[in-house]
C-alpha cells in the first residue's frame, strides 16, 4: 500500500489526466491537493472525452473515493457543472468530497483577477485563482466548511467584504453586496453540505488503514509560487511535498512521487521559455489547429500554447524539487514524424555553461545547448510495451533518463486512456 504524489515535470499540461485516470483503479483515495479551476486535466476513457477543472481526474474509479484537498480553492458552481457532465455519462458522483477547509472562491475573486489582468498581467487564466490564494493569506476568505452555518458564514462575510470592495472599486469594479454573497452561499450549502468532510481524520483514516492514496498535482513545478518563474507562476505550489503539507501529515509517509513530462516542451502566459521556438514548422505541425483534441491549446482558455524543444536543464530542475521515483513521458507520438529531434541538454549565460538553474531574470536570457537526435519516422500509437519501441525512439528515451536521473515507466502514444507503452 502506498501513498503516491503525481505533478507535472514542465510547465504544466504534459499529460497527467491521462496517466491518472490510468492509475486511478489501483487507489482507494485520489486527492486534487491544490489549485482551482485553472487547470485543465484531459482524460479520454470509455465513457467520453473529460477537461477536468476541479474534479479528480481519477473519478471513474468507482472503488475508491475522491477528495477536493485543503490546498485548492473551489468555485463551486464550476464543480456544479462538471459534475453534471460526469453524472450525464453514467458515473456516479456519490465518492466526490471536498475538505471543509479548501477556500470557496467567490464570484468576485474572479472579477478581480479579470480587472487586474486588464490593467498589465502576467497572462492567467482569469478564475479568479491568485486573488484568491491572496485573500487566504489575508485571512479573507471563507471555506468550505462555512457552509455548514450560514449565519456564522454571513457575519465573517460582512467584515470580510470591507476590503474586499475597497479593491473591487479601486479596479473600477462594482462593490459587491452581502445579500448577492448570502444567496451565493445558500444555493451552494444546499448543493454541497453533505459533501463537505472534516480533512485530517478523513486522510488519517486511510492512511492507518494502509490504503493506496494517490495525490494529482496541478500544472507544473516551473510555476510553483517558490520555485517557479516567479512572477510568472501561479498561487500555490504544485510540488510534491505540497500534498502532505496540505493533507496534514508528515512528508516522510509520501512513497512515491511520479512526474509527468511530456516530449517537447510547452506553456501558457508570460515568462521566459529557453527552447521556445516560434518559426519552427515542425512544432507549427506539432500544435495543430485546435480541430483535434490533443492539439496544443488551453484546455482552460483554448489559447495556442507556446511550444519548444524538450528542455532537460528544466527537467533536471524539477526533478530536484520534486524527486521523481518515476516518469511518465507523454504524447511521444507527437514526434513520430521527425527526421531528427532537437534537445536542450544545458543553458550558456553570458557564454559560459551554467552548472546550477537560473534565476526566472537570468532564464530570460540564457542560451540553450541543443543536441540532435535521430528521429524514427515510424508511427508508435500501437505499442503498449517500452520495449517494443522503435530503436531511436528507446534512445531518446534512454537519452532522457540518463540525463534526467529518473527512470521512465510510462509513455504516452496517443490521447486514449489505453495508448501508453509501460515497462
Ligand atoms: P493562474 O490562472 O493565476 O493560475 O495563472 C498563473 C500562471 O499559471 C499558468 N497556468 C497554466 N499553465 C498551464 N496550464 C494551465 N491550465 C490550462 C490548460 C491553461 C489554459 O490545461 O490548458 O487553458 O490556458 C494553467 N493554468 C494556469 C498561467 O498561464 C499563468 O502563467
Ligand atoms: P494535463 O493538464 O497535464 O492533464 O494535460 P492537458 O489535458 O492540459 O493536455 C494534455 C493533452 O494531451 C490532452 O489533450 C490529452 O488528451 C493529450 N495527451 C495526453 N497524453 C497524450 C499522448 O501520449 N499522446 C497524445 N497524442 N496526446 C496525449
Ligand atoms: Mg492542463
Amino acid at each position: 500500500m502506498a501513498v503516491t504524489v503525481l505533478v507535472g515535470a514542465q510547465f504544466g499540461d504534459e499529460g497527467k489526466g491521462k496517466i491518472i485516470d490510468y492509475l486511478c483503479d489501483k487507489q482507494d483515495l485520489i486527492v486534487r491537493f491544490q489549485g482551482g479551476d485553472n487547470a485543465g486535466h484531459t482524460v479520454v476513457n470509455d465513457y467520453g472525452t473529460f477537461k477536468f477543472h476541479l474534479v479528480p481526474s481519477g473519478i471513474f474509479n468507482k472503488d475508491g473515493e475522491c477528495l477536493i484537498g485543503t490546498g485548492t480553492v473551489v468555485n463551486l458552481d464550476v464543480l456544479a457543472e462538471e459534475m453534471k457532465q460526469v453524472e450525464d455519462a453514467g458515473v456516479s458522483t456519490d465518492n466526490l468530497k471536498i475538505s471543509g477547509r479548501a477556500h470557496l472562491l467567490m464570484p468576485y475573486h474572479q472579477e478581480l483577477d479579470a480587472l487586474m489582468e486588464s490593467h498589465g498581467g502576467i497572462g492567467t487564466t482569469k478564475r479568479g485563482i491568485g486573488i484568491c490564494y491572496a485573500f487566504k493569506m489575508l485571512r479573507k476568505n471563507l471555506r468550505a466548511e462555512d457552509l455548514l452555518d450560514l449565519d456564522r458564514a454571513h457575519d465573517k462575510m460582512v467584515n470580510y467584504l470591507d476590503v474586499v470592495n475597497k479593491m473591487m472599486v479601486a479596479y473600477g469594479g462594482e462593490a459587491v453586496t452581502i445579500e448577492q454573497v448570502d444567496a451565493k452561499l445558500a444555493d451552494w450549502a444546499e448543493k454541497f453540505a453533505d459533501r463537505i468532510v472534516e480533512p485530517i481524520s478523513y486522510i488519517h483514516r486511510y492512511l492507518d488503514e494502509d490504503k493506496n492514496i494517490l495525490f494529482e498535482g496541478q500544472l507544473a513545478a516551473m510555476k510553483d509560487i517558490d520555485q517557479g518563474i516567479y512572477p510568472y507562476v501561479t498561487s500555490s505550489c504544485p510540488s510534491g511535498a505540497y500534498a502532505a503539507v496540505t493533507g496534514g501529515f508528515p512528508a516522510k509517509k509520501i512513497d512515491k512521487v511520479i512526474g509527468v513530462a511530456k516530449a517537447f516542451s510547452s506553456a501558457v502566459g508570460a515568462g521566459p521559455f529557453p527552447t521556445e521556438d516560434e518559426d519552427s514548422p515542425q512544432l507549427a505541425i506539432i500544435r495543430g489547429d485546435g480541430t483535434k483534441d490533443d492539439d496544443e491549446f488551453g484546455v482552460r482558455t483554448g489559447r495556442s500554447r507556446r511550444l519548444g524543444w524538450l528542455d532537460l536543464p528544466i527537467i533536471r530542475y524539477t526533478n530536484l524539487v520534486n524527486g521523481f521515483d518515476e516518469l511518465a513521458l507523454c504524447k511521444l507520438d507527437k514526434l513520430d514524424f521527425l527526421e531528427s529531434i532537437k534537445v536542450c541538454t544545458g543553458y550558456k549565460l553570458d557564454g559560459k555553461k551554467l552548472d546550477y538553474f537560473p534565476n526566472t531574470d537570468d532564464l530570460e536570457r540564457v542560451e540553450p545547448i541543443y543536441e540532435e537526435l535521430p528521429g524514427w519516422q515510424t508511427s508508435t500509437t500501437d505499442i503498449r510495451k517500452i520495449d517494443d519501441l522503435p530503436e531511436n525512439a528507446k534512445n531518446y528515451i534512454k537519452f532522457i533518463e540518463d540525463q534526467v536521473g529518473a527512470p521512465i515507466h510510462y509513455v504516452g502514444v496517443g490521447p486514449d486512456h489505453d495508448s501508453l507503452a509501460v515497462r
